[in-house]
């Protein structure tokens, strides 16, 4: 099975070579995927890989807008629809000066066995635009959104594709997105996640993903005795993940003492809690995208143009964007002793770096297990639409924390069937692996 996984990525690299990210996740997925192939021929007779790692369409499309000085400016927009084998396509959208197709395509790739993991009938997609937000007025946002679903919502609905925020697209977003689509199309329907309170959307929704990797994390840490509490904390980035993670670590009684940005990193040797996490929503929402402003204010160090790696701490989340711990990274980390390493953003570890925390015992959750909370939300938010009825936080909160704790379980168990306990990354791939294959085959070759 080797050979076939191998010539699989060979091929994937000679059709894709324009699309490191994408062959990133892919090599890092296929790989783990070879016990559970050998002893299951019928997925390479299926032709199983082949036909997960291509994309079932890929949209592409225009988005002209105006700015406030009535210039016109063009955009890409994209959406990947990746695979609906146990539900709609369902992942988040990204806006960001970085997206491309290789980007859009390892993230839709990613999801698809994040939300196997889940337990909840979602299939797998992302999408987004090479448009940030930085530096751009409401008004530009709003015009820019609404130019983006007069393309987009041809292509989605409630049973189809229910598209959410990433990077860039958050609340505010979400809301220019759904009043346009539903002038569009007349309807008012669970089309989007992450809405507004008043407007369908869910309780939670916004701390899931932070709150889900730290649920994530306390299961890791329980198999060796271990919890947040009295634990030192790294945290990259700034936005809703990171808010969500710092949150609920600092809850559960750890002190978390770092924040990152583009600019750099912010070391808080006080712990970050009380209106400093309040504040992180200031931050986020001012556009202005750096992390500098959070130490002029609360007088805490600033470490320009650098990674909070190097800090001396027990536990890392990286919460900011992919490929942000390389080895070097990892090595200092394990050198300061950290125990725990789990991704609340998607692919921030290397393929490398990964395989040093695993060589070494760390306890390492990959994005696709730890960060499933908030697509998990997600798929409460659109139980919810359905039954046109809205649960209580708590509600919510206990069936977020519920899935963390079955897919920590699932992957746990998988590793230990498959020959590598205590191996998440292997765990996981399989176990959201199985289950979408599984469909696949049931459903014939389409
Ligand atoms: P936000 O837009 O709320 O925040 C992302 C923040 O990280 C931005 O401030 C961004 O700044 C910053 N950032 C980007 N690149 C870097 C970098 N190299 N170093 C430090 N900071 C950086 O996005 P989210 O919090 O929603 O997303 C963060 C990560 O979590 C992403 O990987 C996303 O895919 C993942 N994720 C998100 C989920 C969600 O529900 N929102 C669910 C699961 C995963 P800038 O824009 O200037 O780069
Ligand atoms: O990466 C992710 O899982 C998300 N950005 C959330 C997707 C969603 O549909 O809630």
């Amino acid at each position: 099975m080797k050979s076939y996984v191998e010539s699989v990525i060979n091929g994937l690299k000679k059709r894709n070579s324009e699309q490191p990210e994408f062959l990133q996740a892919v090599s890092e997925v296929l790989p783990s995927l070879i016990p559970v192939l050998e002893r299951n021929p019928i997925y390479k007779e299926h032709k199983i890989l082949e036909r997960l790692t291509e994309p079932d369409r890929v949209i592409m499309f225009k988005v002209p807008w105006m700015d406030d000085r009535g210039e016109y400016h063009v955009n890409r927009g994209f959406r990947v629809q990746f695979n609906n084998a146990i539900g709609p396509y369902k992942g988040g959208l990204r806006f960001h000066d970085s997206v491309n197709l290789g980007i859009l395509k390892f993230l839709g790739f990613e999801q698809i066995f994040k939300n196997s993991l889940t337990t909840l009938p979602m299939g797998g997609g992302k999408g987004g635009s090479d448009f940030t937000i930085r530096g751009k007025s409401d008004s530009e946002v709003m015009r820019f959104a609404q130019s983006f679903m007069t393309e987009l919502y041809k292509y989605i609905g409630p049973n189809i594709d229910v598209p959410a925020g990433d990077i860039g697209v958050g609340g505010r977003e979400i809301g220019y997105l759904y009043g346009q689509y539903k002038r569009l199309t007349n309807s008012f329907e669970g089309v989007l996640t992450g809405k507004g309170l008043n407007w369908g959307g869910s309780l939670v929704r916004p701390e899931a993903t932070g709150f889900g990797n730290v649920y994530f994390a306390k299961e890791m840490l329980a198999t060796k005795g271990e919890s947040f509490d009295g634990k030192t904390v790294l945290v990259s980035g700034f936005g809703n993940v990171a808010w969500g993670a710092v949150r609920k670590a600092t809850e559960l009684g750890a002190k978390v003492v770092t924040l990152s940005g583009p600019d750099g990193f912010i070391y808080d040797k006080d712990g970050i809690s009380g209106e400093k996490i309040d504040y992180m929503l200031y931050m986020r929402a001012s556009g202005v995208d750096k992390v500098q402003p959070f130490a002029d204010k609360f007088g805490v160090e600033f470490h320009a143009g650098k990674k909070p790696w190097g800090v001396k701490a027990d536990i890392a989340l990286p919460c900011a964007t992919q490929n942000e711990i390389y080895l070097k990274d990892a090595k200092e980390l394990v050198k300061n002793g950290v125990i725990c390493v789990s991704e609340g953003a998607n692919m921030p570890t290397t393929i490398d770096a990964t395989n040093y925390f695993l060589e070494n015992n760390i306890l390492f959750g990959p994005g696709k297990a730890s960060n499933a909370g908030g697509v998990a939300t997600s798929g409460l938010e659109m139980s919810q639409n359905s039954l046109r009825y809205g649960w209580d936080a708590k509600t919510v909160d206990e069936k977020l924390h519920n899935i963390m704790k079955n897919i920590h379980a699932t992957a746990k168990q998988t590793a230990e069937e498959y020959g590598t306990p205590g191996n998440y990354v292997n765990g996981a791939n399989i176990a959201g692996f199985v289950k979408v294959a599984n469909s696949m085959i049931d459903q014939g070759l389409v």
